[in-house]
């Protein structure tokens, strides 16, 4: 399995990616859009103002009704595309904050200098490497031991800060089972440590994850 899954490893993508992806997306049109617009507006303007036999040209002209009219297309047009993307960036970041309901599975995260501790409900605890059952959702809970740290999962389009005394919760879901060899890393410079400071995702169907958690039990 690679360091670093690309999009098309996910044949089901899990819905935190969904998210992202379809407002990503979403922006991309509006930026063509946006561009069109403009570059479109810039070049109709240069050709239509251009000087042509003489200088007369050059004399400002009173605007007319035309002028007003594309003052307000503009405008309203401005407005509308920064309200679709203030609304459904607010959309988008209220499904990540808000985990849908259960079933689900909560983890407590300790980053520390420079690793991570997952400890499950049960009690048992492991540095560096996180199971965690197919189809699930999964509920983080992260806080930091000494520094500022951030737990990320690039392929899961997920991120929490780890902060001393502080609580971040973040979740994801994914159908598929998978092993991502340091699927978890550090995304804030933590000390000389930080380039290592990764664990291990493991995604694996819900009996084989009861059967290892009933196992690991006290
Ligand atoms: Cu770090």
């Amino acid at each position: 399995m690679s360091h670093y899954l690309t999009l098309s490893t996910w044949v089901l993508q899990p819905p935190t990616v969904v998210n992202f992806l379809s407002e990503y997306n979403l922006f991309l049109v509006l930026g063509i859009g946006a561009a069109v617009l403009t570059i479109g507006w810039l070049v109709y303007a240069a050709v239509k103002y251009r000087v042509k036999d003489d200088l007369k040209n050059l004399e400002m002209k009173p605007s007319g009704k035309n002028d007003n009219l594309r003052a307000w297309l503009t405008a309203v047009i401005t407005i509308g595309i920064l309200a679709v993307a203030l609304i459904t960036a607010v959309q988008a970041t209220q499904f990540l904050y808000n985990a849908p309901p259960g079933p689900d599975l909560v983890i407590t995260v300790y980053g520390f200098q420079w690793g991570w501790n997952f400890t499950y409900p049960n009690g048992y605890s492991d540095i560096g490497n996180l199971i965690v059952p197919a189809n699930t959702t999964i509920i983080l809970n992260i806080t930091s031991k000494d520094v500022f740290h951030t737990l990320g999962i690039p392929s899961l389009y997920v991120k929490g800060d780890a902060i001393p005394g502080q609580w971040t919760s973040l979740w994801f879901k994914v159908t598929q089972t998978e092993n991502i060899t340091d699927g978890i890393r550090c995304y804030e410079l933590c000390g000389i440590g930080h380039y290592d400071m990764v664990a291990n995702l493991s995604v694996v169907p819900q009996a084989q994850f009861q059967e290892w958690y009933s196992s690991v039990s006290k």
